[in-house]
């Protein structure tokens, strides 16, 4: 199918579901705000825009202060709002394959876009432009109303055919970039040459990624969210863990790598043996009938499998499980829903109206507390690491025996581990998006 039939479907199904959401909270109108910039205090520049998240499902047309209008049985209609401007470019016209499925109003301003929209039908506003909604006669019940807002995000974790082939596009770029930024490394390159090696193999703006790059040599796989850049006087690096996406029409593909230079400790390299295997056995075991905390769980499990039978813990696989003593070593979440956002919504929903569904308390920082379902897409993300603060109260507890601390301490300079991969959950199989376009 071409894209454009892709998309045409998926506005349908949009207006099939949104529709139907309407209909139950007793609205007759649905009224999108793109968003407004973000001005950093006391300056005049602004932070990179990223439209509001509902908006983008809808439709992929850049630019701040668009509403987008949905009356059931109507067709959907965008008024964009592109200043007349000598400062600042206005934003790209909405591409042909969107501009066919809406009523596409162009006007100068804010107001004229508002002015356009008109009032008068009971109406559900979502956006940041609680203000401009309100002025325009919305009801303050109706400005970005519960659980409407929830239901919508719930149907947010069903991906459309587009929205896979879309990631797919995006994960076909950011392999390009993954392997320019694997021969950087191996030819001694530091965390900036990565990063820009990324940068340009993908063709995009740093503006434009998902999310900041994660590039971190040796102990620095092991700062979750390391946002540094060093330059050579921290390089060349025996491990590299590289965590990047590409945003295509709004959506970010997450995807991380872990090397290794053959002179890194072979017990290092045993471990990327060992989690390399794991983590493409679970993107495969997430299936529909199983809770993701289950996965997360089992990753627990086989991950003190590797550690038991890699020396570093010394006791049974049972027994450290039991202990906990897996957690320092991997303390964030398995996973989560990818989508328009890179943690994308409903991963903590318990039902369709947003009733929270909390994490199991020893893990707390799990994302995705969902019962997979087919039409599911979300990340597959072991990692395992050697952060000091994390290991530091066991080897001062009353388990310190079972951790080998020479080899840990051994290890540490090497960071950590982190293998990730985006897996749509369809019909018969799972499909690892990921793994389709880099090995
Ligand atoms: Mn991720």
């Amino acid at each position: 199918m071409t894209l454009d039939a892709l998309y045409g479907d998926h506005v349908a199904l949009r207006a099939e579901t949104t529709g139907r959401i309407l209909a139950e909270a007793g609205f007759e109108r649905l009224l999108i705000h793109s968003g407004k910039p973000y001005t950093y205090f006391a300056d005049d520049n602004d932070a990179p825009f990223h439209a509001t998240p509902h908006f983008t499902h809808w439709a992929p047309v850049p630019g701040p202060y668009h509403l987008l209008e949905f009356v059931p049985g109507s067709r959907p209609r965008i008024v964009r709002v592109m200043p007349r401007d000598f400062w600042y470019a206005p934003p790209a016209p909405a591409p042909d394959f969107v501009a066919s499925r809406f009523d596409v109003v162009d006007v100068e301003t804010e107001e004229a876009a508002w002015a356009t929209i008109g009032n008068g039908r009971r109406t559900a506003f979502i956006g940041e432009a609680t203000d401009k909604a309100a002025a325009n006669g919305i009801p303050a019940e109706s400005l970005n109303p519960q659980p409407f807002v929830s239901r919508l995000d719930w149907e947010r974790s069903y991906k459309s055919a587009y929205e896979v082939e879309t990631l797919r596009e995006a994960t076909g770029i950011a392999a390009r970039g993954f392997r320019a930024a694997r021969e950087v490394f191996f030819g001694g390159g530091s965390e900036l040459d990565i990063h820009h090696a990324y940068l340009a193999a993908t063709g995009q703006l740093e503006d434009g990624l998902p999310y900041p790059t994660i590039i971190g040599l040796d102990e620095r796989a092991s700062t979750l969210h390391y946002h540094g850049k060093r330059g050579r006087e921290a390089a060349p690096g025996q491990v590299l863990l590289i965590d990047a996406g590409v945003s295509v029409r709004g959506y970010g593909c997450d995807i991380t790598r872990t090397w290794a230079v053959t002179s890194a400790p072979a017990e290092f390299h045993a471990l990327l043996v060992g989690m390399e295997a794991l983590q493409q056995e679970l993107a495969k075991l997430g299936r529909p009938g199983m809770m993701y905390p289950e996965l997360h769980l089992l990753a627990h499990r086989k991950i003190a499998a590797l550690l038991v039978s890699n020396g570093l813990l010394l006791c049974t696989a049972e027994e450290a499980l039991e202990k906990g003593l897996t957690r320092p070593f991997l303390p964030h979440g398995l996973g989560h829903f990818l989508g328009v956002q890179v943690h994308d919504v409903s991963g903590r929903f318990g039902d369709r109206d947003g009733t929270p569904k909390a994490p199991p308390a020893s893990h707390p920082f799990l994302r995705t507390t969902r019962l997979i379902e087919e039409g599911h897409l979300f990340t597959i993300e072991p990692g395992l690491y050697f952060i000091p603060m994390l290991l530091e109260p066991f080897r001062a507890g009353e388990h310190a025996a079972l951790f080998d601390w020479a080899l840990i301490d051994r290890l540490t300079p090497c960071g950590g581990i982190r293998i990730e991969d985006d897996v749509f959950v369809g019909k018969d199989e799972n499909r690892n998006l990921t793994r389709e376009e880099l090995s």
